[in-house]
């Protein structure tokens, strides 16, 4: 393989990446979630964001009177039957947080736990790199043109 066509897939690859992550990542907005309690359990019992979201669960109950609390949030909500909680907050820390109910309502009520996924924001890490990959890959391209 000729040098230049080496030297031109490497510069690709080295825009490609950033390339990709930028356009994997979301940009962060509203989200609405609505978690259903039941004893001894919610549903979905995982729930999924981005980093910078900003996050309103709507808790339903069906049976008792339920509680939903997230640990490192310090926020939380009750539910009973027909009277639906709610809490807003913005989710600026990565991670997974253990959600748990708040609310005595049963034998099992300790067992009764959900998980909050925060997911990183990539958005900075793939502009940083793409901006580098221009500029070595415009750096690289002037040496060559100017070596006789
Ligand atoms: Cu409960």
């Amino acid at each position: 393989m000729k040098n230049s066509m080496k030297f031109f897939i490497m510069v690709l690859v080295l825009l490609a990446i950033p390339i990709v992550i930028l356009a994997q990542t979301e940009e962060p907005k509203e989200k609405v979630i609505t978690i259903n309690a039941q004893q001894f359990s919610y549903t979905p019992g995982t729930v999924e964001v981005n980093r910078g979201d900003r996050v309103t669960i709507r808790l339903i109950s069906t049976d008792v009177h339920h509680g939903l609390y997230i640990d490192g949030y310090e926020v939380s909500t009750d539910a009973r039957p027909g009277q639906d909680g709610s809490l807003t907050f913005v989710a600026n820390d990565t991670g997974k947080f253990v959600m748990r109910c708040s609310v005595t309502c049963g034998p099992f009520h300790p067992y009764m736990i959900g998980y909050l996924k925060v997911k990183p924001d990539y958005r900075l890490f793939g502009s940083i790199w793409l901006a580098v990959g221009i500029f070595i890959g415009s750096v690289l391209l002037v040496s060559r043109r100017q070596k006789p």
